[in-house]
């Protein structure tokens, strides 16, 4: 279901929609945030609404069908056509929704068309607590089936359970997994908490490894974002801070990424950072926003659909619902300019995800229970350059 500039209960939607009202004035987080490079990023961008009455869309995905694939929290797969917004749920699966745990990220098989497994991370309640694991299931007949197991046990709680996914360059898996409250076990490689982890399609340890286990790198504290670039094979992954030092990175094989000991940069703004950066080789993030926004989905933006935008990422936040753009350096290795396209008009923004040619489509999460709602359901929404059809 579109609309176009017509009245709906979503009236903020439809101003913004309409080009009424202007996205606010870029306002630097910190010091070391890049300078925005342009006045008004939203101009010229058209937003409508592809699908609503949602709860909790979680991860956004192209699919090989040329759907958009997503989940939401309590359990559910869907496919929504891009061009006329019908829904057609896949799969229901069992799984316990708390916080910010339940289904989460989503992934393809690389041969879909030979092996059409879907990927998918998901929590479940263990004994007192909650665990995370990673299954897949075959698409066939239209529906999700077969469901196998391939990692469990993962240590989870209602929060920091990270759990996005997606398949690198190098035909393996990445799965983002938060520290579950246990700080430690972000620095112990004897966990898969607070870790980026690399696994072949059947959830093995991938050839290669650098500890010779899942794990890919450490000191993560709840990554809720990951995407390859794909000029460059670069790994970017988006990641919660405390309440200060939310983060974009560039992880690197075996690196620490600093969690606990680091909050962003090495610049000791908590105690005996300092020192611990100097006898260890820390992995400091590109971009850190302070105070935190709760950074989420990430995708790479890689067309010249939306001018001025080729090389960039896109990242959601939740608590600040806004939309990022931050323009990569040539090389991958650097933010050189942070835009917010827009912050507060469809309130909680969970997922990006960018299209094959270069139209851009977010989740909204206002149905998560974490905070006031901006509506009263979810929606997926497509932002493209007006004009252009
Ligand atoms: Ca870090
Ligand atoms: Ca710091």
């Amino acid at each position: 279901m579109r609309t176009r500039c017509t009245p709906t209960p979503a009236a903020i939607l439809v101003m913004t929609a309409c080009g009424v009202v202007a996205s606010p004035a870029v306002v630097r987080a910190t010091p070391q945030q890049a300078a925005p490079s342009t006045p008004n990023p939203a101009a010229g961008l058209l937003v409508e609404t592809l699908a609503s009455g949602l709860d909790t869309p979680w991860d956004l995905a192209w699919g090989p069908d040329g759907a958009i694939w997503f989940t939401e929290r309590a359990g559910r797969v869907s496919r929504v056509d891009p061009e006329t917004g019908a829904i057609t749920v896949v799969a229901e699966i069992a799984v316990h929704e708390r916080g910010e745990a339940g289904l989460m990220g989503m992934a393809f098989h690389p041969d879909f068309e030979q092996e059409p497994y879907v990927y998918l991370a998901h929590s479940y309640a263990a004994g007192n607590g909650i665990e995370n694991r990673l299954i897949r299931m075959r698409y066939e007949g239209g529906r999700l089936t077969a469901r196998e197991t391939l990692v469990d046990g993962i240590p989870g709680r209602g929060n920091h359970d990270g759990s996005r996914l997606v398949v690198g360059p190098d035909g393996f898996l990445y799965m983002t997994m938060g520290d579950a409250g246990n700080r430690p076990a972000a620095q112990d490689l004897g966990s898969l908490s607070g870790k980026v982890l690399r696994l072949t399609l059947d959830g093995a340890r991938a050839p290669g490894n650098p500890f010779g286990t899942r794990v890919y790198s450490y000191g993560h504290r709840n990554p809720q974002g990951i995407v390859f670039n794909p000029e460059t094979g670069d790994l970017y992954v988006a990641e919660h801070g405390p309440s200060t030092n939310d983060e974009v990175m560039r992880v690197t094989m075996g690196g620490d990424h600093g969690w606990p000991s680091v909050h962003g940069f090495c610049d000791g703004d908590v105690a005996d950072e300092e020192d611990y950066c100097d006898d260890n080789d820390v992995v400091e993030p590109l971009e850190v926003w302070t105070p935190t926004v709760g950074i989420s989905g990430l995708d790479y933006y890689g067309s010249d659909r939306i001018p001025g935008w080729n090389g960039s990422l896109l990242a959601t936040s939740l608590r600040g619902a806004a939309l990022w753009r931050l323009q990569l350096s040539e090389d991958g290795r650097s933010v050189v300019s942070t835009d917010v396209i827009y912050r507060g008009d469809y309130g909680r923004l969970r997922d990006v995800l960018v299209s094959p040619d270069g139209e851009v489509y977010i989740a909204t999460s206002n149905e998560d229970g974490r905070g006031q709602p901006a509506s009263d359901d979810d929606r997926i929404l497509k932002i493209t350059r007006r004009g252009v059809s």
